[in-house]
């Protein structure tokens, strides 16, 4: 079996038995069948060249990272990848911010990553690049002529052409994507975006079948891979998590009132300013449901380094301060905020003990938390899912409650209605989603793309054009 080389912005550390999202608990099962090296910036910035990458072995997987120069890096990270690239692909061009040391440096950071990871690289290796960080690195990687195959797989959404010509140098990212032998999306919209994108610049050249076309004088594969989760891992999570401290503390503290819950990064994507006003606009127009619902927004701060997440956070403070004002009552306080980041199994613990999941992202490639909420509930008494019909998760989650995130009193009514939802109703959609993801969790996603990946350097060998990396 090939070994995989996995390269993502950041590595996740596993040694603390901590380990993150979905994205690293899938590839690190993937890693430790198959052996091989996840390599990436180690989270540490230094002056000038980087030295070589820091290698850690465990078992079968090998942990490369890199120092990044600081410079570079803030104009690499902070400015092409989340000032342009996040925005434009989340259709938030408000928040863009363009400027050409940006992008120069995007380039740049690249060319290190493929500089430092060339040496580590064998003949049979296939390498499997992360997010729309990297999108130069399949290029820079064929310029040291490095001939493995090659996948991408993109976490965000990819935007339409009309969008995506907001970007100086849109054409350039078009034409990088090319350089890969597998570019994966999260939904059949994105890979639709992409290929009319690359049509509408003139590089596509012709569809070869179903998913393979060429363009730029490459072939490769361009197809929908959403993303899926641990579900018997959540599950298990869930039912220890619920008789934890922790989440006890927590359910004693309702006083058997139900739990609606938000978790997210504090991003402006997600959609938390309108998540908060629809709130407001429920306890405004259902009397009723005051003093009977609380809403638990958890929502850790990231990216601190860009202004614009420094004001949702401020925003967000103000608004929860003013709805408690107007709302709280001795013995009800309407919304907990908390800026913070939990523990995995918490999390799960705090899913199955709510009444409703609230996942209104404006936008979102997929987004996890819908589907962590839906596997975490009794199925005996299952929990409502709230699903923004922006979030590429509602291609796959239709029996949840799908509202638009823009839409306030939509969202507002569409709480009521979960709030009241009849147990049988509850039980139906439940079903109906676990069936979802257990027919696409993430050893299914992972599996799907590397025999895509495996399936190009089958027919490259056939062709006898492998060559000694
Ligand atoms: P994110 O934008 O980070 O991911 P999401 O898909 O929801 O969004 O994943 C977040 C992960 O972090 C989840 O596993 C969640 O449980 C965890 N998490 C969130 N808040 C937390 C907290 N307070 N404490 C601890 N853990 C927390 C990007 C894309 C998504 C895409 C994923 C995976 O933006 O659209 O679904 O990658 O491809």
């Amino acid at each position: 079996m090939s070994r995989l080389i996995a390269v993502s912005n950041r590595v996740a550390d596993s040694s603390n038995g901590k380990t993150a999202g979905g994205l690293a608990v899938g590839l690190l099962a993937a890693l430790r069948k198959q052996g091989g090296v996840w390599f990436g910036w180690g989270g540490r910035t230094c002056h000038g060249e980087p030295t070589d990458p820091t290698v850690i072995r465990r078992g079968k997987v090998s942990y490369a990272t890199i120092d990044i120069d600081e410079v570079e890096f803030e104009n690499y990270y902070n400015g092409y990848s989340n000032g342009c690239l996040w925005p434009l692909c989340h259709y938030m061009l408000n928040f863009f911010h363009y400027e050409r040391c940006f992008g120069r440096a995007y380039v740049r950071v690249n060319a290190l990553f493929a500089r430092k990871l060339r040496p580590l690289l064998q003949v049979d290796d296939v390498i499997w690049a992360h997010d729309y960080h990297l999108i130069p690195l399949a290029g820079e990687l064929r310029k040291a002529e490095v001939e493995n195959p090659i996948g991408f797989f993109l976490h965000v959404p990819f935007p339409n052409i009309d969008v995506l010509r907001t970007l100086p140098g849109h054409r350039l990212i078009l034409e990088m994507l090319t350089r890969y032998d597998v570019i994966g999306f999260q939904t059949t919209s994105d890979v639709r975006s992409f290929i009319e994108g690359l049509s509408r610049v003139g590089f596509l050249e012709s569809r070869l079948g179903h998913d393979r076309f060429r363009a730029c004088g490459r072939e490769f594969t361009a197809a929908a891979f959403p993303i899926g989760i641990d579900v018997p891992g959540v599950i298990q999570m869930s039912e220890r998590a619920v008789g934890s401290a922790t989440v006890k503390r927590m359910r004693d503290g309702l006083v058997s009132r139900d739990l609606i819950t938000g978790v997210d990064r504090l991003d402006y994507s997600k959609g938390l300013p309108e998540r908060f006003r629809a709130f407001e606009e429920l306890l405004a127009s259902y009397p009723d449901t005051r003093g009977r619902l609380v809403f638990m927004q958890i929502a850790p701060p990231t990216r601190g380094g860009v202004r614009a997440y420094q004001d949702i956070r401020a925003e967000l403070e103000r608004l929860s301060g003013n709805i408690n004002g107007r709302f709280a009552e001795p013995d009800w306080v309407p919304i907990r905020y908390l800026n913070r980041g939990f523990s995995r199994s918490i999390l799960m613990g705090i899913f199955r003990a709510a009444r409703i999941g609230l996942v209104t992202p404006l936008r979102d490639g997929m987004n996890l938390v819908a589907k962590e909420f839906v596997a975490a509930q009794d199925p005996d008494d299952p929990g409502a899912l709230i699903l923004s019909s922006l979030a590429g998760a509602a291609e796959e989650l239709d029996a949840a409650v799908i509202v638009n995130p823009y839409d306030i009193e939509g969202v507002a009514e569409a709480i009521q209605r979960a709030a009241n939802m009849r147990l049988a109703e509850r039980q139906e959609r439940h079903r109906s989603m676990m069936g979802q993801l257990r027919l696409n969790d993430i050893g299914a996603w992972t599996d799907r793309f590397l025999g895509a990946l495996e399936a190009v350097r089958q027919q490259e060998c056939r062709g006898g054009s492998i060559t000694d990396a």
